[in-house]
């Protein structure tokens, strides 16, 4: 007889998808942005699934019970713990460690072992939830140790991890103290999905090397059991983002928006999480050299960046947003016009909507990131261009860039290159733009991230039976 209070299949993730917010002096419970929140809800949906996350730093009473008839179960996390296994291990040790350490990785025992202590209060309670013989489906870097932890406590289940973010080379994952203890919490999972084939093969080579696994880079085997390991590279909700490109309404706020920014000629964009990793400042001293040296000019071209507010209470990111806001106000005192700034920042997070109209608005996309697992932002910005027209300018460190060929890549660190492909960008005519984005169209359109979900769990599934 089976339970009816366990589900046959559990999503854990960091976070619940529904997120606190204050609307006019209300309190509510809006579902969290984004395709993964939307594939994985339906995938739940379909298969008798509950959702295990944390609900984020807000003291704000009790989530829902259920979102979209998804059940939802809450893990607690204290402020103190918060403190240490988010801002510390994952946020300030594993983070930057996993992104070419492009900042330095902070190593500290007592965020190592809260870490421990939250993993394995993710695994506890996926253990309690999860019916004989069915399925887990753990998320991201903060929750490495939880597929070994719950194989301990349950065997009988089926594991898969995905990772969203890069996994470092191996001279710079053998910097980690818990690197063997890492690998051991991954190798429990039956399936370990990764962005892009290279990094999968690259987490193989470091599995066999140090903690003794044998096999190939896509089957290993390790303590008596085998473990499937591959490349399920993330994409969007294309069918969603081609409806809201031809809404009315977006349309218009598409055209109202150039019209507000003095209908230039190009309107340039960036939209990354402020985040050390997404090279932002790296592009913004680009395009402000470009201005200086007249391929770029005042009214003419116009720059909009959006930078979405993260992880705020980390000094870092306060760091970077000072700084940030630094070398953007330097910009427009050199090279504005009365009435008429080279760059417009926003410092928000924008309904989706906006974010939208803004995609359309724009000829020029930035993708600049020094090193990110895929970067969502580039294929929303190639799957809302129906018309063909615009151009992305897109970092050979992303992992999209292995999929959208069409765009003018760039090296992020090179502050020459990245002035080179935007003038490329802008030199290139309608033919080898509409080129381009169909090329890059053809590739994105092939699979959606309900695809994305779907092939995951098929390869989960695999030598099941
Ligand atoms: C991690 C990995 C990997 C952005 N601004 C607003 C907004 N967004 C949405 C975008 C996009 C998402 O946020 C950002 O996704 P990215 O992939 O670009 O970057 P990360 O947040 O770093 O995501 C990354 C991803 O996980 C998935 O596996 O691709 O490599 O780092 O969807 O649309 N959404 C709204 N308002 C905004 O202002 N509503």
């Amino acid at each position: 007889m089976s339970d009816p209070s366990r589900a046959d299949f559990v999503v854990v993730a960091n976070r619940l998808p529904v997120q606190h917010s204050m609307s006019q002096g209300n309190e509510e419970w809006r579902p969290s942005p984004g395709g993964l929140v939307s594939a994985l809800t339906s995938v739940l949906q379909s298969r008798n699934g509950l959702w295990i996350g944390w609900l984020g730093v807000s003291e704000h009473g009790e989530p829902p019970a259920t979102y979209e008839g998804i059940p939802l179960k809450a893990v607690s996390i204290s402020r103190g713990e918060y403190d240490d296994y988010y801002l510390g291990f994952s946020n300030a040790t594993l983070w930057p460690l996993y992104h070419d350490a492009i900042r330095a990785p902070t190593f500290h025992r007592h965020w190592w072992h809260t870490y421990e202590d939250i993993n394995m209060r993710f695994a506890t309670a996926a253990a309690e939830a999860v019916a004989p013989g069915g399925t887990v489906w753990i998320h991201d870097y903060q929750l490495q140790l939880v597929p070994n932890m719950l194989r301990q406590l349950r065997p009988d289940v089926r594991i898969g991890f995905f990772l969203h973010i890069p996994f470092p080379p191996s001279e710079l994952f053998m910097q980690l103290p818990w690197r063997r203890e890492i690998l051991a919490g991954l190798l429990g999972a039956d399936l370990i999905g990764f962005q892009v084939p290279h990094v999968a093969s690259n987490f193989s080579r470091i599995a066999r090397r140090l903690v003794g696994a044998t096999g190939t880079d896509s089957i290993l085997n390790f303590e008596g059991r085998t473990i499937r390991v591959g490349a399920f590279p993330i994409t969007v909700d294309s069918a969603q983002i081609i409806a809201l490109a031809s809404d009315p309404g977006i349309r218009e706020r598409a055209l109202e928006i150039r019209r507000d920014l003095g209908n230039p000629e190009v309107v340039l964009l960036g939209v990354d999480r402020l985040d050390y990793t997404k090279g932002i400042q790296q592009r913004i001293n680009a395009l402000t050299e470009l201005y200086a040296d007249g391929s770029l000019s005042g009214g003419k071209h116009v720059v909009v960046q959006v930078a979405v507010p993260s992880r705020e209470s980390d000094a870092h990111y306060d760091l970077e947003r000072h700084n940030l806001e630094q070398v953007v106000s330097e910009m427009n005192g050199d090279h504005g016009l009365v009435g008429s700034p080279v760059i417009h920042y926003l410092h928000q997070n924008l309904p989706f909507d906006e974010l939208l109209a803004l995609y359309l608005a724009a000829d020029i996309m930035l993708v600049t990131p020094f090193r990110d697992g895929m970067n969502l932002v580039a294929k929303e910005y190639v799957a809302c261009r129906t018309d063909l027209t615009g151009k992305l300018v897109l970092s050979e460190f992303a992992g999209a860039a292995a999929e959208l060929r069409g765009a003018f890549m760039v090296n992020p660190h090179d502050l020459e290159g990245i002035k080179e492909a935007i003038r490329l960008a802008l030199k290139a005519g309608p033919k080898e733009a509409k080129a381009r984005m169909s090329r890059m169209r053809r590739k994105t359109l092939r699979r959606d991230v309900y695809d994305w979900a779907q092939s995951f769990l098929a390869a989960l599934q695999q030598g099941t039976a």
